[in-house]
């Protein structure tokens, strides 16, 4: 498994997405879906590490690469968000300590060059998304920074807790001859205090967040996607979810012990009223799922336990 985790963690160069591409392959996407499924489970299945994309995969079956998987409603089991630095491109916190509260989070991102990048690709309608959660997976936040022209990124993170919290900053970058590079970097910060380790909530398929009640139906395997589908209720009735970024939701996993991060986004059409989603898990573990969903203008995170055993 680690010469896979290696390998797969590498985030590849891929070709600029073109409005063609997006038509073409939401007309493919189940066809696509059902290839790029079978060659991550070839790729997964291999214990050999070649350090290049596996013969008959696509590069787009990338978890870092997100734009990808919202317009093919697929998702793969690859991970982020581990290492401050990926294909040369490097997170550079302004600031890791800080007190309880709300505070401003400076960071930047550095390209090959070491200098700041200021040009980033637009996936799901934001230049970069940012999640951030304590260590034990609590306080859990999907967030938008704003960047300033000479490339520095200011969010406001809510640091409600002691203890060390990890950011992940998921974006995508325009190499020198326009090529993209999803990338997912991560750095640790620290909340000076008494820390309170909190054990994540048991294992649920039904969760309730906002008033509203989310369940989910479909069964995650590791490294084979599998459907997912997310209703939303209230009052026990079905709630009918409004696009958010670019999708009817978004789904990040974060593994218990490492916060691996995986990013993934749904069919581009509600199937039934439900959000489908083509998801997998890299490996056994514990992990909180964290489905981002919209409804009347305000977005809600609803928050699920899973366990792959050890
Ligand atoms: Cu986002």
């Amino acid at each position: 498994m680690a010469d896979t985790q290696t390998r797969v963690n590498k985030a590849r160069p891929r070709t600029a997405d073109t409005g063609g591409l997006r038509v073409g392959v939401i007309v493919g996407g189940l066809v696509v879906a059902l290839i790029a499924g079978f060659a991550l489970g070839k790729a997964m299945d291999s214990s050999s590490a070649s350090g290049g994309t596996p013969a008959g995969a696509t590069p787009t079956f990338n978890e870092a690469s997100p734009h990808t998987h919202a317009v093919t409603g697929m998702t793969g089991s690859e991970v982020g968000g581990l290492s401050i630095n990926a294909a040369g491109y490097t997170l550079v916190p302004k600031q890791t300590a800080f007190k309880v509260g709300v505070q401003d989070f400076r960071f930047l991102v550095t390209g090959p060059d070491r200098k700041p990048v200021s040009t980033f690709a637009v996936v799901h309608d934001r230049p970069l998304h940012f999640v951030l959660a304590r260590r034990d997976l609590s306080g859990y936040q999907h967030l938008h920074p704003t960047m300033a022209p000479d490339g520095t990124w200011s969010v406001q993170l809510n640091l409600a807790q002691p203890g060390i919290w990890r950011a992940i900053a998921d974006f995508t970058a325009i190499g020198a001859a326009g090529a993209q590079t999803a990338i997912t970097l991560g750095t640790d910060l620290t909340v000076a205090g008494s820390f309170q380790p909190t054990a994540v909530p048991a294992v649920a398929r039904q969760v309730a967040v906002d008033g509203y009640t989310v369940a989910y139906e479909g069964t995650l395997q590791i490294g084979a996607t599998a459907p997912l589908l997310f209703r939303v209720y209230a009052d026990g009735k079905p709630v009918t979810v409004d696009p958010y970024l670019g999708s009817y939701g978004h789904l990040v996993f974060l593994r218990e012990l490492d916060l691996a991060y995986v990013h993934t986004h749904p069919e581009t059409q509600l199937q039934g009223g439900a959000v489908k989603f083509w998801a997998a898990v890299p490996s056994t573990g514990t992990y909180r799922m964290f489905f981002d969903f919209q409804v009347s203008g305000k977005v809600h995170t609803a928050a699920f336990t899973l366990d792959f055993g050890n």
